[in-house]
C-alpha cells in the first residue's frame, strides 16, 4: 500500500471527466487500497481517484465514527438512478480544497448503482451523510468540486485561501 499526493485547486487535472473502469481486476484493487490508505492518512471520509491524479470512475469512502470499526466502501462506475426532491443542507469540505468549509444543498436521498471491491453490482439508497458524500465524490468524477456549487465570489475566495496556504508553507520551508 502507498500514500499518494492529493491534488489541490486550482490544479486543472481536478476538472477532468474520469473514464469508466473496463474490468475490476487486481490493478483496480491496488489503486483502491492506495486510495483508502491516502484517505485515512489525510484524514478524510471519501476520496475520488482523480484527486490522486488517476482519471478513472473510482471512489473510496469510510463513514464510520472515531470509536467505530473501520468500514471501507468502494465504488466503481457509480451511477445515480433516482433522487428525491427534498434537499439537505450540509457543511462540506474537500481534501482538494483544504481548510475551507461551506454549506451545500443536495438531494437528501439518492438511489445508486455501482460495482464493489469484488466487481459485484450493488443497487441501494444512500441517505443523510452517505448521500452527501457519494454525491460529492460523484461530482469529482465529472470534474466538479463542491465549491462549484457556491457563488463565484466564495469559490474564488476558497481557491485564493488554498493558494496562500501553499505559498506560506513554501516560504516557511525556504527559511
Ligand atoms: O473528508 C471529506 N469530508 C466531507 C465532508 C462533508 C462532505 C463531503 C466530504 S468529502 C471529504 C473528502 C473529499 O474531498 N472527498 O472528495
Ligand atoms: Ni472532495
Amino acid at each position: 500500500m502507498a500514500i499518494k499526493e492529493i491534488l489541490t485547486v486550482p490544479n486543472p487535472v481536478l476538472k477532468q471527466v474520469s473514464r469508466p473502469v473496463e474490468s475490476v481486476d487486481d490493478d483496480t484493487r491496488v489503486l483502491m487500497d492506495d486510495m483508502l490508505e491516502t484517505m485515512y492518512a489525510a484524514p478524510g471520509i471519501g476520496l475520488a481517484a482523480i484527486q490522486v491524479g488517476v482519471p478513472l470512475r473510482i471512489i473510496v469512502m469510510d463513514l464510520a465514527g472515531k470509536d467505530e470499526e473501520p468500514a471501507p466502501r468502494y465504488f466503481i462506475n457509480p451511477e445515480i438512478l433516482e433522487d428525491v426532491e427534498e434537499l439537505l443542507l450540509w457543511e462540506e469540505g474537500c481534501l482538494s480544497v483544504p481548510d475551507y468549509y461551506e454549506e451545500v444543498e443536495r438531494p437528501r436521498r439518492v438511489k445508486i448503482r455501482y460495482l464493489n471491491y469484488d466487481g459485484d453490482e450493488i443497487t441501494e439508497w444512500a441517505e443523510e451523510l452517505y448521500a452527501v458524500c457519494i454525491q460529492h465524490e460523484m461530482d469529482h468524477l465529472n470534474g466538479v468540486l463542491f465549491i462549484d456549487h457556491l457563488s463565484r465570489l466564495k469559490r474564488q475566495r476558497a481557491i485564493r485561501k488554498v493558494q496562500k496556504a501553499i505559498r506560506d508553507k513554501a516560504l516557511e520551508a525556504a527559511e
